[in-house]
């Protein structure tokens, strides 16, 4: 708790006076970032963290790849091409492909668990989870391209052309098999798909689900060797979560039986502003490569229209999950809610909306104290938890989704407080899986990656371009 003074800066709705010296010191932050990077450095990929999650995740992939890709192209190319040879033939990439290095108990539930052999769809040989992610890797690829130096432009090319195939796949998988509404959004399956799986957005749904007894083998959980158990999922939710994953499992993984049997079924912004994001990154990988790129066009242009039409609540003036199966909109207010601004060609009074509630008291409580943006979770609900998974804290890559879209609507003034605060939390905690928005404390585990890798993209990206830049 040191300088509160300096912390009092990163509060106020004031310029975030100071942003350019912190960057011009942020050498050392950067430094030690590529540090973190080439410590969970396996070879082929990058683990998430060395304890906690010694496999290979799938967005956690993507958001490293970016970061990589100011100083190390070679890697950030190995890396997604590393998870995309675990991609399923139906287009699906999973969450989490196991590392057959890593010891057999490293990370529960693990292939044993998952059994995705149990799928036709599953690569032969090669054991991953049954579910997926957010599908931002087109973006992903897109940037690590454009890092590239004219010396070796030729070969990121023609890399990139090996890949596309591969992320049309997937993007196709998502938007013809998981339309579970005909709305043309994406339906998630489990928390789990979401990447903000504890997140209060789908507490209504997920609190309700029962387990019946004896669904589940005994089982313990490893995560708790590894991390507090305040900072993690309850017990309860954690037991939902591997019934869930047996459903899908007992379904073989088929999107169809899985979206019958599952009492889990959400059409969410934030997994569907990441695809729509993709889409208009893939529409420009095809014209690089000579590919018609209508077809993504018209894709993005799909889902901007149906988030529009089923997620945004007007009376709220607010974006929100939808529950398919209980057929709700879910009036939690968690940081799900803003990632539309993703979208370049979202409406300006949405922008604006969205805008107000991040500078609102729940996101944004100013005159009470020092506090760090953005919390994933509504500050003013009874039930926020500034340490608990989701629930509350800060995470680098929400930030950093919010940064780049805030960046691309010309929304300067936000994005660098989120900039700053974001890089004040490395600074005081080291690069944490998240922080409390409240004292700004490190929880979850240490080293962790995508926070790395995505303070290395701020850094460089602010300190590249002036203004908003697509
Ligand atoms: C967290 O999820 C995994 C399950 O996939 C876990 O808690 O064990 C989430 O934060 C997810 O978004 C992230 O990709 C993963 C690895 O960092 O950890």
């Amino acid at each position: 708790m040191n300088e509160p003074a300096a912390r009092h800066a990163w509060v106020t709705h004031a310029a975030p006076a100071g942003l350019d010296a912190t960057l011009d010191a942020a050498d050392d932050l950067v430094a030690e970032a590529r540090d973190v990077l080439d410590g969970n450095w396996t070879g082929a990929y990058t683990r998430p963290s060395q304890a906690l999650y010694p496999h290979q995740w799938s967005w956690d992939s993507a958001f490293i790849a970016i970061g990589r890709s100011w100083y190390d192209a070679e890697r950030a190319r190995r890396e997604l091409e590393t998870l995309f040879e675990a991609q399923w033939r139906n287009g699906m990439v999973p969450s989490i492909a196991f590392d057959p290095a890593a010891p057999a108990d490293a990370y529960f539930p693990g292939p044993d668990v998952w059994q995705s052999e149990r799928s036709p769809d599953a690569p032969i040989g090669r054991p991953t989870s049954g579910i997926t992610q957010p599908p931002i890797h087109a973006r992903a690829a897109l940037e690590v391209h454009r890092r590239a130096g004219p010396d070796e432009r030729a070969r990121s090319l023609d890399w990139l052309g090996r890949l596309y195939p591969r992320l049309s796949a997937q993007l196709r998988h998502l938007e013809t098999a998981r339309d579970a509404s005909g709305s043309g959004l994406v339906a998630i399956v489990h928390p789990w798909e979401s990447g903000l799986d504890d997140s209060p957005a789908w507490d209504r749904d997920f609190d309700r689900i029962v387990v019946p007894p004896g669904a589940l083998p005994p089982y313990r959980r490893h995560d708790l060797d590894h991390a507090a158990a305040a900072d993690r999922p309850t017990d309860a939710d954690y037991e939902r979560y591997l019934y869930l994953l047996t459903i899908a499992r007992d379904a073989r993984y088929s999107d169809a039986a899985v979206m019958a049997a599952t009492p889990f079924l959400f059409a969410g912004p934030l997994f569907n502003a990441v695809l729509l994001w993709s889409e208009l990154a893939a529409a420009q990988i095809a014209e690089l490569l000579g590919e018609d790129p209508a077809p993504h066009r018209a894709a993005a242009g799909r889902i901007r229209g149906a988030l529009a039409r089923e997620l945004w609540s007007p009376r709220r003036r607010r974006f929100g999950p939808w529950d398919l199966r209980r057929d709700e909109r879910e009036p939690e207010d968690t940081v799900i809610s803003f990632a539309p601004i993703l979208d370049p060609g979202l409406a300006e009074p949405t922008v604006d909306a969205i805008c107000r509630e991040l500078e609102s008291p729940s996101f944004h409580p100013r005159g009470q104290g020092p506090h760090f943006v953005v919390p994933t979770y509504d500050e003013r609900a009874a039930d926020f938890d500034p340490e608990r998974y989701w629930r509350g804290p800060v995470w680098l890559n929400t930030n950093w989704l919010l940064w780049r879209g805030l960046r691309r609507h010309g929304r300067l003034h936000l994005a660098e407080e989120i900039l700053a605060s974001s890089l004040e939390l490395v600074r005081r905690s080291g690069f944490r899986e998240y922080f409390d928005p409240l004292d700004g404390s490190g929880h979850g585990s240490d080293r962790f990656s995508w926070s790395a890798a995505l303070l290395i993209d701020m850094v460089m990206r602010q300190r590249a371009t002036a203004g908003p830049r697509p």
